[in-house]
């Protein structure tokens, strides 16, 4: 007997819309086994989509999905949902190379409407494909999902800010498990809990269900004076709610996880005229007694042993490049507590969990909130204190416009350390870290580091706490090193603008951005032994720089080519290139970058090799002018 009878005759939501009411709670539990059973094999996002199955099951049960618009939030918890959509088999292959994708994808299917991965844009979406749907004169529902983390954006907030007033028919479900990836926090996380909590609000949900109950016996004149009176009910028995004052219908919180329940709420929500809020309260890991302890932990998951959800202890002789910065932060801090170390909701991530605990004053937690982080951190310099922004490179981009007006033109010393820059691997397109020394090269008054080695980062950071004046970022990959090689006690000092040549030669000149550094040093190798003499420079100091020196150094080579992992067209070599003599232009053969196009996901070194980026491939290349 199969192990997911049910599951196994699901191919489409179709399917799922013919298997009767009351079989649904056993669909999510073939749904729960099959996540746990594929992610102990693979690892993969975990916590949030155990936490998010009942709703996607009574979502594609009450909806006629792909006619009705369903638009997911980041995207990490749509597992169940490619499962009833006809991707079940091919879970086994997601987030690998060829394989499916970790986020929605429009290429992989018809029920994935938007590529998505940053929070925060679900309800743009909803308001726009409703706003579309009804220009164009159609009548299917729209209905998006978002975190309670994600709600919270600048853009969530932007989007209730005009749907409250242009009030197309359409649905939020607001999945709240109180969890971002860290506890979730700020002032409408702590609202949100304070609805769940209140027993005025227990007594209100209790009316609320009778109260729709009604609904389909008072017709639809009554629609419109049965929203007034449940509007003022709710004003009477929770003045102020914020999203029945943003202009939104709230209903709710209702039990996540009770999927006929859900069903009925959300036929009966859809019925509503306007945007509503139907508040959901699910459990992050929900049904695997692990994830559920340590939601925060089992987030993201590498294989683990079903029976106990341990997993492989990672390699206690290195040290990641994230944890070297919340080290080396920590070992600041002690001395100076001027600094302060801003992150938008990425504690975990970005290495400050030890710092988080030592230095609660001192770390600010802004939420998934990048525009306002930069700004903050401006603010912070502006002020007196020592701001390292600590953020990942494709998240820094929400916050370009910050980082120009709000920074770099008052040239504040803001400390920006950019994690996961380069090709971040199984994330993929949307959350490449390709892009930022395009912008960052380009902005008034900003210095900028790239790394090559972890040594780099130790040193770079010793060397930005005390550079006043103005902006500086440094930016490096997800990495580890020997701890052994790290050197806390005595970093290295820095010159500024000086670059570093590791090897010399006369043929071939290899200028090495940063990250790629291991790619380049095989080139040189493979370059050698076709008896070519190279010249290996590596630019870990990208601006300002030393360039009488550098060119003086190209100077003696035939010609020269540039290693980048970026966008060709959003890296360092335009930079470079823009400020190169003639003389000098006339050795360039070519930069070896990633194409100008979504970056798939999988290994770093599948990507390098599929996009023509591998010592082998480039070598032959050079060979070849
Ligand atoms: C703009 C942006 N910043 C940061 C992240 C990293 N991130 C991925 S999931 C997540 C937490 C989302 O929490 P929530 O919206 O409550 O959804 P849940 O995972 O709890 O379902 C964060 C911060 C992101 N995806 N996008």
């Amino acid at each position: 007997m199969s192990q997911y009878p049910i599951l196994e005759t699901i191919l489409s939501p179709a399917d799922l819309r013919k298997i009767p009411l009351e079989k649904l709670p056993q669909v999510c539990n073939e749904i729960r086994d099959y996540i746990i059973d594929t992610l102990a094999g693979i690892g993969g996002h975990f916590a949030s989509n155990l936490g998010a199955i009942e709703l996607t099951v009574a979502l594609h049960y009450v909806l006629e999905t792909p006619e009705d618009k369903l638009i997911w939030d980041v995207g990490h918890q749509t597992y169940p949902h490619k499962i009833l959509t006809g991707r079940r088999e091919e879970l086994k292959t997601v987030r690998k190379f060829n394989g499916l994708s970790g986020f929605p994808k429009r290429e992989e299917s018809e029920y994935d409407l938007y590529n998505t991965g940053h929070a925060g844009t679900s309800i743009s979406q909803v308001l726009g494909e409703a706003c579309a749907r009804d220009l164009l004169g159609l009548n299917h529902k729209v209905v998006g999902v978002i975190g309670d983390a994600s709600i919270a954006t600048g853009m969530s907030l932007e989007a209730m800010n005009h749907g409250g007033h242009i009030r197309p028919n359409s649905l939020v479900l607001l999945n709240d498990n109180y969890m971002s990836i860290s506890k979730n926090v700020g002032s409408i996380s702590n609202y949100l809990n304070a609805l769940i909590s209140s027993q005025i609000y227990h007594t209100w949900k209790k009316y609320s269900f009778r109260f729709l109950q009604w609904i389909p016996l008072i017709g639809p004149a009554l629609m419109s004076f049965a929203h007034k009176a449940e509007k003022s009910f709710k004003h009477f028995m929770m003045p102020g709610g914020l999203f029945e004052d943003l202009g939104f219908s709230y209903i709710g919180p209702v039990d996540g996880h009770d999927v006929i329940g859900l069903v009925k709420i959300l036929k009966k929500s859809l019925q509503l005229e306007g945007p509503v809020i139907l508040h959901a309260i699910t459990q992050k890991g929900k049904g695997y007694s692990p994830a559920e302890k340590d939601p925060i932990k089992y987030h993201g998951v590498t294989p683990f042993n079903r029976t106990d959800g341990a997993m492989a202890p990672s390699d206690s002789t290195k040290i990641g490049f994230s944890k070297i910065v919340g080290n080396v932060l920590m070992d600041l801090t002690k001395k100076n507590q001027n600094i302060s170390v801003i992150t938008p909701a990425m504690i975990e991530g970005s290495g400050l969990k030890e710092y988080s605990e030592k230095f609660p004053k001192n770390l600010f937690d802004v939420g998934i909130a990048e525009q306002h982080a930069v700004a903050f951190a401006g603010a912070l310099a502006s002020g007196g204190s020592i701001p390292f922004l600590c953020i990942y490179s494709t998240f820094l981009t929400r916050g370009m416009d910050q980082l120009v007006e709000d920074v770099s033109l008052m040239n504040l010393p803001v400390r920006i350390v950019i994690d996961r820059a380069g090709v971040v691997g199984a994330d993929g397109e949307t959350h490449q870290g390709l892009s930022d020394l395009g912008y960052l090269l380009g902005l008034p008054n900003m210095s900028v580091l790239a790394p090559s080695k972890g040594q780099d980062i130790i040193d770079g950071l010793c060397f930005m706490e005390k550079f006043e004046s103005g902006p500086i970022a440094i930016r490096f990959p997800k990495d580890s090193i020997p701890i052994q090689d790290c050197n806390f006690t005595q970093p290295n000092s820095i010159e500024v603008g000086k670059f570093r040549k590791l090897s010399d030669g006369s043929d071939i000149g290899i200028l090495s951005i940063g990250s790629i550094l291991s790619v380049s040093m095989a080139t040189k190798q493979l370059l050698e032994d076709a008896g070519k003499s190279v010249k290996l420079i590596d630019l870990f100091w990208l601006r300002p720089l030393d360039l009488n020196a550098l060119e003086e150094e190209l100077s003696g080579v035939k010609s020269f080519v540039i290693l980048d992992e970026s966008y060709v067209d959003m890296g360092a070599s335009g930079y470079l290139l823009n400020h190169f003599q003639p003389k000098t232009l006339q050795k360039f053969l070519k930069t070896y970058a990633l194409p100008p196009e979504p970056i798939l996901h999988g290994e770093r070194v599948q990507i390098l090799k599929h996009y023509n980026l591998d010592p082998a491939t480039i070598t032959k290349s050079i060979l070849s002018f």
